[in-house]
């Protein structure tokens, strides 16, 4: 059996990967959302059932919040069922894909009215972060057009500064804003904040404190994703992963699912540039879980992105630097490869053992009653979903 060594171990010990709210809630596609027995009904259940992904696990002490999605009449309320639970409010993601009026655009938008209303709700998730303690506000933007002219794509650029600038102005503390990017959808034709170029250039117009959100499921088939993680890192500007995997387009599913070995090779640039436990960089999960159980589908998920994060640092850097520096084609690949091959399962197994976490969470949740007691209390009410 592969052992790891004691400094992986405690490189493991402190990785940390925040949750998102809407995982817990059911999703769908444009065809069908499909409701499930047990589904939260309210952000405290959201809550409840990801704290039990981090009992059973040890890997995720954050959740994430989507507002309005998740706005209650007391965060103060909110904040201590968390931390009654062992988990936190984490990354307060906006919404302004939802209403009528942002239908050409938020933050871009050609009338004042509904650039002000769409920086307004910005706002408004920054006095949600002050009342939960979260350092981030997350934004991602529908904005774009679908036809060639349709749209003046400099103009949008330019009221995105300013509106982002306006946003930005009213961080405070240690508070930050992270922008993604996406390369199409629900626009077609041009997005405003299409790729990471473009939202590298909108944060550093800002400052500091505004960073580049990746989300793994925003790029173009066989784009390079772990050269992006390496030029970030290295400009100092990633501020934040949004995990999962795709086989077409964002189909957020459970990270590590479509393609194991890209996952690894984005963590052994996050390894290689300092990014793991970085307190610069947030680790999110940003899935849906559309047929499979939801709670199963989040444990496998950080799992998931522990194993890879093990593999990454199996990596013998020092021997694949002399391999680099020599021109040793093969033999770096080899030492790469290596890595990746090393099924580190049964080290994680007996080390989460060790702490006093279950060998298998994936058996132990389907061996507890978490399961059907929620699915026997959450009767009544509306099921939580994408878009309420
Ligand atoms: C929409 O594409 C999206 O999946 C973005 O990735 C956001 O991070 C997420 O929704 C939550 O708003
Ligand atoms: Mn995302």
């Amino acid at each position: 059996m592969t052992t790891l060594s004691p400094e992986i171990l405690s490189a493991l010990q402190q990785q940390a990967i925040e949750v998102p709210s809407w995982a817990y809630g059911n999703s769908g596609t444009r065809f069908k959302v499909f409701t499930t027995p047990g589904t939260p009904r309210d952000p405290f259940e959201k809550v409840a059932d990801a704290a039990e992904v981090n009992r059973l696990t040890g890997l995720a002490p954050a959740v994430a919040l989507h507002i309005p999605w998740d706005l209650v009449d007391d965060f103060g309320a909110l904040k201590q069922h968390a931390d009654d639970l062992g988990v936190r409010l984490g990354t307060i993601n906006s919404n302004t894909f939802q209403d009528d009026d942002y239908k050409f655009g938020a933050l871009t938008h050609e009338d004042a009215a509904i650039r002000r209303k769409a920086i307004d709700h910005h706002l408004q998730c920054i006095d949600v972060m002050d009342a939960t303690g979260s350092r981030d506000l997350k934004i991602w933007l529908a904005d774009g057009s679908n036809y060639p002219g349709q749209a003046d794509m400099r103009g949008r650029q330019d009221r995105l500064h300013v509106s982002l600038q306006e946003i930005y102005a009213r961080l405070s503390g240690e508070q930050r804003m992270v922008l993604e990017y996406k390369f199409f959808e629900p626009a077609f034709y041009h997005t405003d904040v299409p790729d990471w170029g473009t939202s590298y250039a909108q944060v550093a117009a800002l400052g500091d404190r505004a960073m580049v959100c990746l989300d793994t499921g925003h790029h173009a088939p066989g784009t390079n994703i772990e050269f992006i993680v390496m030029q970030l890192t290295r400009l100092g500007k990633l501020g934040s992963f949004d995990f999962n995997s795709r086989f077409y387009a964002d189909d957020d599913l459970i990270v590590g699912a479509a393609d194991p070995f890209q996952l690894f090779r984005i963590l052994f640039e996050v390894v290689r540039n300092g990014a793991l436990n970085n307190p610069d960089v947030a680790f999110m999960l940003d899935q849906c879980h559309n047929v499979e159980n939801k709670i199963l589908g989040q444990i496998r998920s950080v799992l998931n992105v522990q194993e890879m994060t093990a593999r990454a640092l199996l990596v013998d850097r020092d021997a694949l630097s002399a391999a680099q520096r020599s021109g040793d084609v093969l033999g770096a690949n080899g030492i790469f490869m290596d890595a990746f091959y090393t099924d580190v399962r049964p080290a994680l197994a007996d080390w989460r053992e060790s702490r006093g976490l279950p060998a298998d969470p994936m058996a132990a949740y389907a061996a507890s009653d978490y399961q059907s007691r929620i699915e026997a209390d959450r009767v009544g009410g509306t099921q939580a979903s994408w878009g309420a």
